[in-house]
């Protein structure tokens, strides 16, 4: 099944229709984040179908995301720049806090706002041929999309006040160094990775899935003591589902893949 929104295409695959795959098909302006792209990606992720169970975010062309489309910044006044942010909140929120977990294959540039949209997926795959930068800094604007929420939780508030402070731009393999993205493949591979690791993960328990998006960064800003009580609250919950006693059950009984170092 293939949808296709203006700038946006939405692709079911997968034996059981489990993988979604989010296409920005706005190549000749480097898929930069235009208020109509923004809406349908909120529009995309809040409406995933029932039988989806993880998702890929790619770019087509050679970039990933230009960022904010800067050609819609010019005449916005206070009131209306803090709704324009608060709609780009709402959308990640969408795709961050939605119902399954999202990989981001990252290609050429992931900048200003298309960093923001990369870290509120829930893993990134870069390859070889990609750089990250903020250029909001040099632009004598400021993040708006939950960039300076997401990417310190990523690499730290003093590695990204530099890359805003200097223009720093950190290429694929010092990117991955760093934990702006946790996989790093060949040029040209990331959306194949990404979409492995889709499948493998389309294959947990959904709920053992929802937890790690909703529980863990939760337990994560909770004091110990609380985050500690949540983990069990949760543990409690996940281990009383059918499929995890399913699945349990076919380990030990020899019918399920060990843990291998290969
Ligand atoms: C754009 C945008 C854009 C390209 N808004 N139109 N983001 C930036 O500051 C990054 C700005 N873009 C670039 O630095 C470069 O375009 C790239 C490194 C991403 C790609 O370079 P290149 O040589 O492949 O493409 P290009 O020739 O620069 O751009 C091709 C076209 O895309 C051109 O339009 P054309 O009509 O002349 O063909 C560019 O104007 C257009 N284009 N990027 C609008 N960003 C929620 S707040 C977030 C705040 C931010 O994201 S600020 C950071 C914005």
């Amino acid at each position: 099944m293939t949808q296709n929104h203006n700038q946006l295409s939405l692709q079911i695959r997968g034996d059981h229709s489990e993988i979604a795959v989010v296409t920005l098909t706005r190549p000749a302006k480097r898929n930069a984040l235009n208020d109509a792209l923004v809406i349908a990606l909120r529009d995309t992720f809040q409406n995933l179908p029932a039988s989806v169970r993880a998702a890929v975010i790619h770019g087509e062309g050679d970039h990933f995301c230009a960022g904010l489309d800067l050609s819609e910044l010019s005449e916005r006044d206070a009131g209306q720049g803090m709704m324009h942010s608060r709609m780009w909140h709402t959308a990640l929120d969408a795709l961050e806090k939605g119902q399954v977990p999202v990989v981001a294959a990252l290609h050429g540039a992931v900048v200003g706002g298309g960093l923001e949209l990369a870290s509120a997926c829930h893993i990134r795959v870069a390859d070889e041929s990609a750089f990250f930068a903020l250029p909001e800094g040099s632009r004598g604007i400021f993040v708006g999309g939950g960039g300076s929420v997401r990417v310190p939780k990523l690499i730290g508030a003093a590695r990204m006040a530099d890359m805003m402070f200097t223009g720093r731009v950190y290429k694929a393999a010092e990117a991955e160094r760093i934990g702006l993205a946790q996989y790093l493949v060949p040029a040209g591979s990331a959306f194949d990775k990404a979409f492995e690791l889709a499948t493998r993960i389309a294959s947990n328990a959904p709920l053992t899935n929802y937890a790690l998006m909703h529980a863990l960064p939760r337990i994560a800003e909770q004091p110990a003591d609380h985050g500690l009580f949540t983990e069990s609250l949760v543990a409690a919950i996940a281990q009383s589902a059918p499929e995890a006693k399913a699945r349990v059950r076919a380990f030990l009984d020899g019918k399920a893949a060990k843990v291998s170092k290969d």
